[in-house]
This record gives C-alpha cells, sequence and structure tokens, in this order.
C-alpha cells in the first residue's frame, strides 16, 4: 500500500500541514511531492493527482486501479477507512462524535483567522491587532479546546489525550495563535505548546525554512520576533 500526497510550500500551506500530519503522526508511509504554490509546476503535479487546483491530494493503488483523494476531511475519512488499527478517531463514542464536529467545524469555519492571520511559520509577528470578528474566533477555540481537554483529554497532552485527527486540523491555527501574538488563556496557550513543540510539526518547520522561499503577498508589514525555541 503505496502513498503519495501532493503537498504546496510548507512555510504557508496549512492544509497541507493537516494532510501530511495525519500520515506522519499515525506512521503511515507516504511519499511527498511538492511544488511552488501558483507556479507552473504546482499546476503539473495536480494534474497527477485528478487535476483538483488544491493542495494536499493523495494518490493510491487499489485493485489495480489509481485511487484520487483530495480534500483533507476527505483523506483522513479514507485513511480511518483503510487503517482502523490506528485509531485515528478517539476510542470513546462521545469524545468521538465531538472529535468529528469540531473536525467539520475547522474545515467549514474560523473564515476571519483564516483570511486575517495566514499561516506563516517563518516569522512570529508583534503588534497585530485582531479584528472582533478574530477575536470572537479565538474565543470559540478556547471554548472548544476546553471542552476536549477538560472532558476527554486527561490522559496525554491532545485535545483528546492522544493524538487524534482533531489534533492534525487543529495544527495549523494553533501555530497562527503563537505567530500573530494573539491573546489566550493558559489551557489554549499550553496546547500552542504542545503543537508546536511536537518533534513532527518541528521537521515540517524546518524543513519549510530550508526551502527558503518567500511567497509574494504573504507577509505582513509588523515587526517580527525571534521563534521562541524550545
Ligand atoms: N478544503 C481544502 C482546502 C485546500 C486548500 O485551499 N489548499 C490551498 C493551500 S493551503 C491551495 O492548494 N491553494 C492553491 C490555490 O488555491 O490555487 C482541503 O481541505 O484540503
Amino acid at each position: 500500500m503505496t502513498y503519495s500526497i501532493a503537498i504546496g510550500d510548507k512555510i504557508y500551506s496549512s492544509w497541507s500541514l493537516r494532510g501530511w500530519l495525519l500520515f506522519e503522526k499515525f506512521g503511515i508511509p507516504v511519499t511527498e511531492e511538492t511544488a511552488r504554490m501558483y507556479s507552473p509546476e504546482f499546476t503539473a503535479m495536480l494534474s497527477n493527482y485528478g487535476g483538483g487546483r488544491t493542495v494536499p491530494a493523495i494518490r493510491f493503488s487499489e485493485d489495480e486501479e489509481t485511487v484520487i483523494v483530495s480534500d483533507t476531511l476527505a483523506i483522513a475519512e479514507t485513511l480511518v477507512e483503510r487503517h482502523p488499527e490506528k485509531n485515528m478517531w478517539p476510542a470513546n463514542a462521545a469524545a468521538r462524535g465531538y472529535a468529528r464536529s469540531i473536525v467539520a467545524e475547522m474545515h467549514s469555519g474560523f473564515m476571519n483567522i483564516r483570511n486575517d492571520c495566514t499561516m506563516n511559520l517563518r516569522h512570529c509577528y508583534s503588534g497585530f491587532q485582531p479584528s472582533p470578528e478574530v477575536q470572537r474566533e479565538i474565543s470559540r477555540l478556547e471554548t472548544i479546546w476546553t471542552e476536549a481537554r477538560t472532558k476527554w483529554g486527561k490522559d496525554g497532552p491532545w485535545l483528546f489525550g492522544s493524538y487524534s485527527i482533531a489534533d492534525a486540523f487543529y495544527a495549523p491555527v494553533a501555530t497562527r495563535l503563537l505567530t500573530y501574538d494573539l491573546p489566550i488563556a493558559k489551557l489554549a496557550a499550553d496546547y500552542v505548546q504542545t503543537t508546536v513543540n511536537d518533534p513532527a510539526f518541528k521537521r515540517w518547520r524546518a524543513e519549510g525554512l530550508a526551502e527558503n522561499y518567500v511567497q509574494p503577498g504573504y507577509d505582513l508589514d509588523l515587526p517580527t520576533v525571534p521563534w521562541p525555541e524550545t
């Protein structure tokens, strides 16, 4: 069972990070293909993944057919179906229901944070002023994370204790709380630290920095402070 995954720039592509973490954190081997987003090479790469417009997308063979799955949520469900032994959702039914709900909410929501605070793993900004809409979404994040951590997260550092699909989906937004210096309560701040100190995430970011590329239009004209090394 050999998977390939198409991803974009590691510094900027939040959905690529989610898709990649699904393989990396659950120990599912995958071959990465990457291209600079918005370049002709990016379009050429995706032509081998069904011709969609976005990353991540995956490809594998089954019954002598090529299977292509694009969209992170579809990729997650495909991996759950094919690797039941990996327990990618929480085991407890109530936790699992909540995990599915918040993954769907991340997939279709948090538009203000996503638009105003694009993922950028190169900088930590100082002086970013979140809009009232962004502040409302931060408050929603705190509610979600607090509920998951206090009800089901006692046995480990992740939202439901052990790592689940929900942690992969919330990883990029956790980085934004750090990089835009957004005001958050202790539980959320601890979860952000868990996310950015995870070895898989650190590897992703190091590989992104090594790409040494600045996507035009992604940087804000704000002072920056060093990434907190731990
Ligand atoms: N709903 C999609 C969103 C994927 C997405 O928007 N990916 C961005 C990169 S983070 C992309 O490929 N952008 C390239 C473009 O829009 O041309 C998913 O869940 O995978």
